[in-house]
C-alpha cells in the first residue's frame, strides 16, 4: 500500500497534557508516528512525501478566523513573553452557553479557549507546520485513490478527528479524515463515506458534515457518556437537514468484548454499502487496542487484520488516516496488521 508520511510530524512535541488535574507527559508523541512508518517500510510498504497542496480542500473544512489563529498562535504565545518557548499553553476560558463566541478577545489565553474544546490540545512551537503538512497528506493519499490506486495510508500526527470547522481538542487541530473525504468529493467521487474506528468519537468530522447528504459518517467508540469527548457521539445524532440519515453512530460501553466490536463493524459496514458509498475514508485509531493506556476495548494485533479484511470486502478505494493510539510500541504493528488484512 502505498504510504504518505509527513516529515514535519517531529515539530509537534508538546511536553505535558493535564490528566486528571496533574501535568504528565504526552500521549500522542512523535515516537507514535516513527513505529509505524518503520513497521511499514520494513515490510516493504513504499513510502512517499506529500505531492498534492491540500489548501482548497482545507478553507472547505475549516475556518478563516481558525486558521489565522492556528498559523500564529506560537509567535502569539511567545510575544507575551519570550520565556515561553519553554512553557506550553492551555486555555482557562471557554464561551459555553450564554457567553458569546463571535467576539474575537484580545487576550491570548481568551482566544485560546474560543477556539478549543478542552485543555487537552497542547500546542507547541511546529504544531502549525506539522498539522498543516498534515493536510497536504491527506490531500495527497486521496488523489492517489483517485487516480487509481486501490489505497492510500496516511501516517501523520497530530490526529484530526476531534477538530472541528473551527476548534481543536483531543490532540487534534486540523481534520485530516475531513480534508481527505473533501478532496475525493472534489475530484471524481460523489458519495464518500468516513469510517471512523477509533476509541474515542469523532466529534470533529461528524460536526463538520453533519448537514450534508454527499458525506456519511459512521463511527463505533466507548460511550460518551463516560468516555472522551462526552458531549457528541450518541446513537440518536443521525444528521440534519440535508444530512439527514446520513449519520451513524455506534457507542459501546467501555469494557465491551472485541465480539460486540465486530458485530458494531458489521452494522456499520452494511450501511455504508447500502448508501451508496463510492469510496471510503478510515480515520483509522488504534487506541481500540488491548494495551492503550487510556482506552478500554479490548482489540488484539488478530482483530486489526480482520478490521483490515473486512474494510476491503466493501470494495470502495480506501484512504487509511492515523488517528489515535497510545501504545506507542505496538502501533507499528497494529496498524501493519490492517494493511496486511487489508491486502490479503
Ligand atoms: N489525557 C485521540 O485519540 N483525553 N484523542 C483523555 C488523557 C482525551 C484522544 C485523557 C483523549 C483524546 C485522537
Ligand atoms: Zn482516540
Amino acid at each position: 500500500m502505498i504510504a504518505y508520511w509527513n516529515p514535519l510530524h517531529a515539530g509537534h512535541a508538546p511536553a505535558h497534557e493535564i490528566f486528571r488535574g496533574d501535568k504528565v507527559a504526552c500521549f500522542e508523541t512523535p515516537a507514535r508516528a516513527d513505529f509505524v512508518l518503520s513497521a511499514l517500510q520494513g515490510a516493504g510498504h513504499e513510502l512517499r512525501e506529500p505531492d498534492q497542496d491540500g489548501a482548497s480542500a482545507l478553507a472547505q473544512i475549516h475556518g478563516d478566523r481558525y486558521l489565522d489563529f492556528l498559523r500564529t498562535a506560537w509567535s502569539q504565545w511567545l510575544s507575551l513573553d519570550p520565556q515561553n518557548e519553554q512553557r506550553q499553553p492551555f486555555p482557562s476560558v471557554w464561551p459555553v452557553r450564554s457567553l458569546r463566541s463571535d467576539i474575537e478577545p484580545v487576550n491570548f489565553v481568551a482566544r485560546l479557549g474560543l477556539y478549543s474544546m478542552d485543555n487537552g490540545s497542547p500546542l507547541a512551537h511546529g504544531t502549525w507546520a506539522a498539522a498543516r503538512e498534515g493536510v497536504d497528506v491527506a490531500a495527497s493519499a486521496a488523489h492517489a485513490v483517485a487516480q487509481g490506486a486501490r489505497a492510500a495510508f496516511c501516517v501523520s500526527r497530530p490526529p484530526g478527528h476531534h477538530a472541528g470547522r473551527d476548534f481543536m481538542g483531543g490532540y487534534c487541530f486540523l481534520n485530516n479524515a475531513a480534508i481527505a473525504a473533501q478532496t475525493l468529493r472534489n475530484l471524481e467521487f460523489e458519495r464518500v463515506a468516513v469510517l471512523d474506528v477509533d476509541y474515542h468519537h469523532g466529534n470533529g468530522t461528524q460536526s463538520i458534515f453533519y448537514e450534508r447528504s454527499d458525506v456519511f459518517f459512521a463511527s463505533i467508540h466507548g460511550d460518551p457518556l463516560t468516555e472522551y469527548p462526552f458531549y457528541l457521539g450518541y446513537a440518536d445524532e443521525t444528521g440534519e437537514g440535508e444530512g439527514a440519515g446520513c449519520n451513524l453512530n455506534l457507542p459501546l460501553p467501555a469494557g465491551s468484548s472485541v465480539a460486540a466490536w465486530f458485530e458494531a463493524l458489521e452494522i456499520a459496514c452494511k450501511r455504508l454499502g447500502k448508501w451508496g458509498a463510492t469510496a471510503l475514508v478510515v480515520s483509522l485509531g488504534l487506541d481500540t487496542f488491548e494495551g492503550d493506556p487510556i482506552s478500554h476495548f479490548a482489540l488484539t494485533a488478530g482483530d486489526f487484520v480482520r478490521l483490515g479484511e473486512r474494510l476491503a470486502r466493501l470494495g470502495l478505494p480506501t484512504v487509511f488516516v492515523l488517528e489515535g493510539g497510545y501504545a506507542a510500541a505496538e502501533l507499528g504493528h497494529n496498524a501493519l496488521c490492517v494493511v496486511n488484512g487489508f491486502e490479503a
